[in-house]
């Protein structure tokens, strides 16, 4: 069996996310390993930066690649951050995010996810897309997980955050 078979490259800087791609791949017998390419994200909705990361990067490496770019969309903030997730989590923080949604009653949130397929050699390209609904938290939960985790939760703004379930309980219902 070649060994392109069965084998994918995750492209991200984010080692809990490989866990979490591993945990969901690993039954169906592909072996995920991380790629040693930039991420490189261009300006637009999750699937553009998804679909134009994942061909540059299947470019480089000769490889199948995937590439999972993910985003939280409050519905009181319109959306936001939804593309700008990375920047808003680098400069507000689940605090800062927080603090936007003081004294807010609705506090529904869906978490989205666009994944590429590319592989330069067969000039494959295969978009996939997953969301979950769920809240943001009145308070943050245990730090564990990564990103929003702490303050997310599919159960209500009191409900078990993210952070509190194991990878293969997020992995059963999260967006990815
Ligand atoms: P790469 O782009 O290098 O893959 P990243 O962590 O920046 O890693 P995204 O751009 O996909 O990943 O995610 C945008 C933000 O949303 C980022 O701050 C993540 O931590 C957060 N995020 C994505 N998926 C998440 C999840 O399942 N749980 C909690 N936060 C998540």
């Amino acid at each position: 069996m070649s060994d392109r078979i069965g084998r994918i490259f995750l492209v991200t800087g984010n080692s809990n996310k490989l866990l979490e791609v591993r945990s969901i791949l690993g039954p169906y017998g592909i072996r995920v390993e991380p790629a040693r390419v930039e991420k490189v994200e261009v300006q637009g909705d999750i699937e553009l930066v998804s679909r134009v990361a994942a061909v540059i990067a299947s470019s480089e490496l000769l490889e199948p690649v995937v590439v999972d770019d993910s985003g939280l969309y409050v519905e009181v903030l319109n959306g936001f951050p939804g593309p700008y997730s990375s920047y808003a989590y680098e400069k507000l923080g689940n605090s800062g995010l927080l603090k936007l949604m003081e004294g807010q009653k609705d506090r529904r949130a869906t978490f989205r996810c666009a994944v590429t397929y590319a592989d330069a050699l067969s000039r494959e390209i295969k978009a996939f897309a997953g969301e979950v609904e769920g809240f943001i938290r009145l308070r943050p939960g245990k730090e564990n997980g990564f990103g929003f985790d702490p303050i997310f939760s599919v159960e209500g703004p009191e409900g078990k955050p993210f952070s509190e379930l194991s990878v293969e309980e997020k992995d059963r219902v999260s967006h990815r």
